[in-house]
């Protein structure tokens, strides 16, 4: 049953920090939440208590959201290696955390290897999965074409191979729409610091091969996702699933019936973006991988050909079920409007071909908005390839010098906001913030400054982007770690199958929760919400699938945001 009254956060709880650590010559921030005296605190050695330096806390304004007074310990200061925790007389004492150069590496690998947990139709084992090794799931190597896909070639009912891929999140289904934007910020954080993923080390099967570890896990989704073009006729399913959820049990013992259903513009759109943007990366591999970048630009072609002719096929669930069986009740992921998807597979076909024909089909600047990315706004996706194939001579070079300015806008935006918010992050300041999967608008954001970064190489972006890694990592108004593995007070039980339903107490590691999300108790109705304000509807709790699930969407731009900021910090 859950508490009757919320019970005040006492003593660590009230400071909040980035429960992993710091960068010695980065900004370092604790806020503490609740009425504390103006006074000194002491930031002390985790094993010794010794005193290493002494602050004033700083006065500051209340929280955006619920109205609580905060205090700011700005220790930035101090850059001498070590861990340590806070110290606040009258408040208690911090969480432990570190000071070191290359702090957020685990962070950086352990969320690329959050992907391997999730892959589909192969055993984890012991060797690479630690104890959440687990056998096979899913082989969907017999997977039935739904009768609202069927076509005269491949008929209701008709058998299919559309094997690997990853589960979306704590379900076991395959969503095209979701691992196109899942995909893109994967490729994307490669593209942009190559040699960085060049060095990075996962243990995952395929390590020790002349690829990256981020391609060869990324790759898993890639061979998945060509599968779902039908090649008569180039179209994309929407997505690979069962007819309903599959209960609370490990992906081995859930063996339902699998369909590929109604295929979309949404999916063609975000198949040929991803497969346009891979084949470009993938060439760099030809020799471990022949052929592949020919195949992923072929596929892209077709998909972009169908959009054209079919410009306007939503996936509509509710219609579905009105005219065709079985009814289809998993994720939805029904975009409406692809002008944003048209964008970005034009942005990526264009990069790859260097044919203007691509740019020139759509109306690629409609209106001056930047959407912050997340499954159905992919148009900054499109932005982003274009600014970072600036020398690319072409159609678009008439339009960069406007979409850097809006870019830097947006960014500036962010810098004003977080260096103001009570948090001193950028994320969270506003309700419109905490939405289903919040941590990935965090995570975003930080992305558009690590891009802001690229541009200009002024660190006020970064310094931003990381304040948004610090929220993720605990610096925020419920004062967890989404980050499963990482933290004392951390996600512990994500609405994710395998980690509800193994015999192993620690939830997979490396898994972000989709964290804070404003509406939260009135969607998932699970009990023991106790947030009077946006910023602390979280409830860590399995049942809690609306703020505490995890998603292939929310862990990519994860993996992006501290990958970026472990590279950088290296320069
Ligand atoms: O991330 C999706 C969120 O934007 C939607 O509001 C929500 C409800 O439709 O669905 C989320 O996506 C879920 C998907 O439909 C099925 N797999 C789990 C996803 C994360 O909760």
């Amino acid at each position: 049953t859950p508490p009757k009254t919320p019970k005040a956060p006492q003593g660590q709880e009230r400071i909040r920090l980035n429960q992993v650590g710091f960068y010695p010559n980065a900004a370092k921030i604790a806020v503490v939440v609740g009425d504390t005296k103006e006074g000194r605190f002491l930031l002390k050695t985790a094993d010794q208590g010794k005193t290493v330096f002494t602050g004033q806390l700083a006065a500051s304004q209340p929280t955006e959201l619920s109205n609580k007074p905060t205090r700011v310990a700005d220790f930035s200061q101090v850059s001498a290696l070590g861990t340590y925790v806070l110290e606040i007389p009258g408040v208690g004492t911090s969480y432990p955390f570190d000071i070191k150069p290359q702090v957020h590496q685990a962070v950086a690998a352990a969320a690329i290897k959050g992907f391997y947990f999730q892959r589909t139709a192969v055993d984890l084992p012991q060797k690479y999965a630690g104890k959440w090794h687990r056998p096979a799931g899913h082989p969907d190597d017999k997977v039935l074409v739904h009768a609202s896909a069927a076509t005269p070639q491949r008929p209701a009912g008709t058998v299919i191979s559309a094997p690997r891929g990853w589960y979306d999140a704590g379900d076991y289904n395959k969503y095209i729409v979701n691992s196109g934007i899942t995909m893109g910020t994967l490729l994307s954080a490669y593209e942009d610091f190559p040699q960085y993923y060049k060095t990075q080390q996962l243990n995952l099967p395929e390590s020790g091969n002349q690829v990256p570890d981020l391609l060869d896990e990324s790759l898993w989704n890639l061979r998945w996702m060509l599968a779902m073009q039908d090649p008569h006729d180039g179209g994309v399913y929407h997505k690979l699933t069962n007819a309903a959820f599959d209960g609370i049990i490990m992906p081995d013992k859930a063996t339902s019936v699998r369909y590929v259903v109604q295929k979309g513009t949404g999916a063609a759109l975000n198949f040929a973006a991803v497969m346009a943007q891979a084949s470009r990366v993938y060439k760099g591999f030809s020799k471990e991988f022949p052929g592949l970048a020919d195949s992923c630009l072929t596929a892209a072609t077709k998909a972009w050909a169908w959009a054209l002719k079919n410009p306007n096929v939503v996936y509509d669930q509710e219609s579905l079920n009105k005219n065709f069986d079985p009814d289809v009740s998993t994720g939805a992921y029904g975009d409406k409007d692809f002008s944003d998807e048209f964008i970005w597979a034009a942005a990526e076909l264009y990069t790859t071909t260097r044919q203007d024909t691509y740019y020139t089909a759509v109306n690629m600047l409609p209106d001056a908005r930047m959407p912050l990315p997340g499954w159905p706004q992919v148009r900054l996706l499109g932005y982003y390839t274009l600014l970072r194939h600036k020398d690319q001579k072409g159609a678009a070079q008439k339009d960069l010098p406007e979409l850097r300015k809006r870019l830097l806008q947006l960014a500036d935006g962010m810098v004003t906001g977080a260096a103001s918010g009570a948090y001193r992050t950028v994320m969270g300041r506003v309700k419109e913030d905490y939405i289903w999967g919040s941590s990935s608008v965090a995570a975003n954001q930080g992305i558009a400054l690590v891009q802001a970064y690229q541009l200009t190489n002024d660190k006020k972006y970064l310094q931003a982007a990381l304040s948004n890694l610090d929220y993720l990592l605990g610096r925020n108004a419920v004062g967890y770690s989404f980050l499963t593995g990482f933290g004392e007070k951390v996600t512990l039980h994500p609405h994710h199958r395998p980690s509800m339903a193994d015999a192993v107490a620690e939830p997979v590691p490396g898994l972000l929760s989709g964290g804070t999300n404003a509406n939260a108790d009135k969607q998932d109705k699970c009990p023991g919400y106790t947030a009077t304000s946006p910023d602390e509807m979280y409830l860590d709790s399995d049942c809690s699938y609306a703020a505490n699930e995890i998603a292939i969407n929310w862990n990519a731009p994860l993996v992006y945001l501290s990958g970026a900021l472990e590279a950088l910090q290296q320069q």
